[in-house]
This record gives C-alpha cells, sequence and structure tokens, in this order.
C-alpha cells in the first residue's frame, strides 16, 4: 500500500501499480514464448510442419488467468474509484469557482482567495463550478482532476497527508489564457491554517485592493509588477498613454479612473493594443469599484 501526499494519489497509485505489474508480467512471459518458438520451431529443424494437437489444459489456463486479472483490474479500479467519488461527511467545504483565466476558493466564513489553503490531515470537499465556459481542476501530485461546468455543481474531496505546495491546473482547454490558469495548493499545519482562517484581511489600501483583485480573479490576467500577462500589466495604469481598439478604429488614450470603471463592468467596448479583446465583464459594486481606483492610485 502506497501512502502518498494525499489519501486519493495513494489509492491510484495502487491500483496503477497492480495493473503495471500485470503488464509487465505478461509481456515477460509472451516474449519469452515468442524467443523459444522462433528458436525451437525453425524452419531448418522442421523443414515439413507437423500437425499439433490441442491442450485442454493450456487453453483453460490462458483463459481463465488473463480473466480473473481483467476482472482483478476492475475491482481495484472500482473500489478506488467509489471511494474518490464520495466525501466523508465532515469534509470541510470549500467553493471553487473558475472563470477565464483564475481560480476563487470561497471558504464558509465567507474568506476569498486564490491559492487553496487547507490544513493537513482534514477532508476537504471542493465544490466547483465555473463563471463562463468549461475548465477543469486538476491536482496533480493527487492524481484527482474533475470538469468545472457552468450551471452544475460538481465536487472533488481530498486528504493531505503531508504539508507544502503544490501545483493546481486547468487541464480543459478555456481559451487564450489556458495556460496561465494554474495556481497553488497550500498544505498547512493546523495550527497556522487555523490563524489564517480567523485572520482579516489588512486594513490598508495595499491589502484591501489586492485581496479584491485577487477575489475577482483580475490577477490571473494582469500582473502587478510590470510584466504583461493575457492582458496588460495593472502598474502605472492609471495616467498611462495607451492605443486602443473601439469598433475596428485605433485611437490614443490617457487611462483614467473613467475608463477603469466602464472598462470593468463592459470591457467589450475596447480593447488596449497588442492585447486579445478576451477580457469578460467583472461585477463590482460601487463601493469595490472605488477601492480598486483607489489601488490603482497607489501603483501610478
Ligand atoms: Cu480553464
Amino acid at each position: 500500500m502506497i501512502l502518498g501526499p494525499s489519501n486519493t494519489a495513494g489509492k491510484v497509485e495502487d491500483a496503477f501499480l497492480f495493473i503495471v505489474v500485470c503488464c509487465v508480467v505478461l509481456l515477460a512471459i509472451v516474449t519469452a514464448c515468442m524467443v523459444v518458438f522462433l528458436i525451437r520451431y525453425n524452419r531448418k529443424r522442421h523443414p515439413r510442419p507437423e500437425r499439433v494437437r490441442e491442450s485442454l489444459l493450456l487453453e483453460v489456463v490462458w483463459t481463465v488467468v488473463p480473466t480473473v486479472l481483467v476482472i482483478l483490474m476492475f475491482y481495484f479500479g472500482w473500489v478506488d474509484f467509489d471511494y474518490i467519488r464520495n466525501p466523508p461527511k465532515d469534509a470541510m467545504p470549500v467553493q471553487v469557482t473558475a472563470r477565464q483565466w483564475s481560480w476563487m476558493f470561497t471558504y464558509e466564513n465567507g474568506r476569498q482567495t486564490d491559492i487553496l489553503n487547507v490544513p493537513v490531515g482534514k477532508p476537504v470537499k471542493l465544490l466547483m463550478t465555473s463563471a463562463d465556459v468549461l475548465h477543469c481542476l486538476y491536482i496533480p501530485a493527487y492524481r484527482i482532476k474533475e470538469d468545472c461546468v457552468p450551471g452544475l455543481t460538481t465536487h472533488l474531496w481530498f486528504t493531505a497527508n503531508e504539508t507544502g505546495t503544490y501545483d493546481i491546473f486547468c487541464t480543459e482547454y478555456c481559451g487564450v489564457g489556458h495556460s496561465h490558469m494554474r495556481t497553488k495548493l497550500v498544505i498547512m499545519a493546523a495550527d497556522d491554517f487555523r490563524k489564517w482562517y480567523a485572520a482579516a484581511p489588512g486594513e490598508g489600501i495595499a491589502d484591501r485592493g489586492t485581496a479584491l483583485l485577487q477575489a475577482k480573479g483580475c490577477l490571473g490576467c494582469h500582473s502587478l509588477d510590470g510584466t504583461p500577462k493575457v492582458g496588460p500589466t495593472l502598474k502605472g495604469l492609471l495616467g498611462r498613454k495607451e492605443t486602443v481598439i473601439a469598433a475596428g478604429r485605433e485611437r490614443e488614450l490617457t487611462i483614467d479612473q473613467g475608463f477603469i470603471r466602464g472598462h470593468i463592468l463592459d470591457p467589450r467596448a475596447l480593447t488596449v493594443k497588442g492585447f486579445p479583446p478576451v477580457m469578460p465583464p467583472i461585477p463590482m459594486t460601487e463601493e469595490e469599484l472605488k477601492t480598486v481606483v483607489a489601488y490603482l492610485e497607489t501603483l501610478k
């Protein structure tokens, strides 16, 4: 029995190992028979073919053994699949919203992040949906993945066996920013998680601004450090001169507060030249728009 970094990883690994071992043993037997037959029944030694009589014993063996092996493969696969599909009752629920091109995790107390933080040793249940197109949440180290479908809630669950940081990928091609749609799974010690979970986000504009941009998924496509991603960087955005394309025509524009507010709510009206016209409208309250603008002021 393999332990692995999570309960699910061990299960999948066990079933996979059993199948690989069966395949390797069968391959060795078939290859050995082939080589022996090649030498022993060579045409030089047997110029005239001989009549071969059937062997009931041999036929029974080569029918029964593979049948039993295939049934065992199905059995291990089914038992583990059933286990991985059914979360325990006491699992900690986390809502997951996938959107082009970011992940948002919402906890029971309303806390929202773009990185999945969970405690070690506790079952966690992800309740997943999508705000736009099909996505798929994949945790390679845990050997689990599940689709995120608009209008539907799908689920995944796991219990982490050890602390650490693991990759989360989107594995359903979802548009130009698909390769940017990755984040981290952070497994914390129980005490660290309790502290993180209870901590209120900081009161300063930098903390509130980044928390809001994270929660709304903006940072999936826009960096804060000057590097362009799917969209232009937010660093120095306010007051910057950009060439924009509106209704197929190009023009110069200085980005001001009005532009930011309008563009968040209705991004399809115009696009910054050099970037794909793919930003979805981001619903925000007046309060949230104020926070974004105030935060962008500090990034000038
Ligand atoms: Cu995706």
